[in-house]
């Protein structure tokens, strides 16, 4: 059983969010930051790529040894802490986790983090501005992902068979900044399904620390 691990990234991260999220649903406690056995590793730097190739994060540092990739990072914590915490025994419903895990993070991620919001956060246009276009251009991709996920969710409590799973965790700090963030009643409508099931992802114990901006 795992006890303590480090979270390479940082908080703002989606990503590093959910590693975050499922170490405190099954309550490992994690130190999180750039600095890994009192050593700042900076980011993208040749000790940053000798633990992750591919310059990204989260990484997760366990046993002295670094796993990164988030869906294998949680699937990781999981399978040493009980391997059926948030993954179904069922074989079918199962299937339909990682599934919604792998659309979240390679469709839903993309429409609204890289294509969108990162658009504010880091604008490349005149003088740093927000270049208005790229942002508008992004929106129907978001509008589509919004009514698939709000499809699937029906009026379940949850993303896949009606239980918290992985792919929920993946997807709860990505749906925190699409509400949170630029146009966000023109992108989830006032009504829309997806408030109410992020708020009650947001409400559970584990959740306190994690939607703090
Ligand atoms: N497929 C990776 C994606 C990780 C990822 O894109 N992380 C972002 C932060 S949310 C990052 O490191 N971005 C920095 C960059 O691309 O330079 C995973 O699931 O962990």
């Amino acid at each position: 059983m795992i006890s303590h691990v480090h979270i390479y990234g940082k908080h703002f991260s989606s990503f590093v969010r959910s590693v975050q999220l499922c170490c405190e649903e099954l309550g490992i406690q994690y130190t999180l930051g750039i600095e890994v056995n009192n050593h700042i590793i900076e980011f993208k730097s040749s000790e940053h790529l000798a633990l992750n190739p591919f310059g990204k994060m989260p990484i997760l540092i366990h046993d002295g040894r670094a796993l990164y990739e988030t869906q294998a990072i949680c699937r990781y914590l999981i399978d040493n802490f009980s391997g059926t915490a948030f993954q179904p025994k069922d074989v079918w419903q199962r299937a339909q986790v990682d599934q919604w895990c792998s659309a979240i993070t390679s469709y839903v991620d993309k429409y609204v983090v890289r294509d969108y919001l990162m658009e504010f956060v880091f604008p490349k246009g005149d003088k740093g501005s927000v270049r208005m276009d790229v942002a508008q251009a992004a929106m129907p991709a978001i509008i589509n992902a919004v009514k698939i996920l709000e499809d699937q969710l029906g009026s379940n409590d949850y993303l896949v068979g009606n239980e918290y799973s992985l792919a929920d965790i993946l997807l709860a700090p990505i749906l925190h900044y699409l509400i949170g963030g630029p146009n966000n009643s023109d992108l989830v409508s006032a009504n829309s399904s997806l408030r109410t099931y992020a708020a009650r992802i947001q409400a559970r114990p584990a959740a306190k620390n994690i939607f703090v901006k």
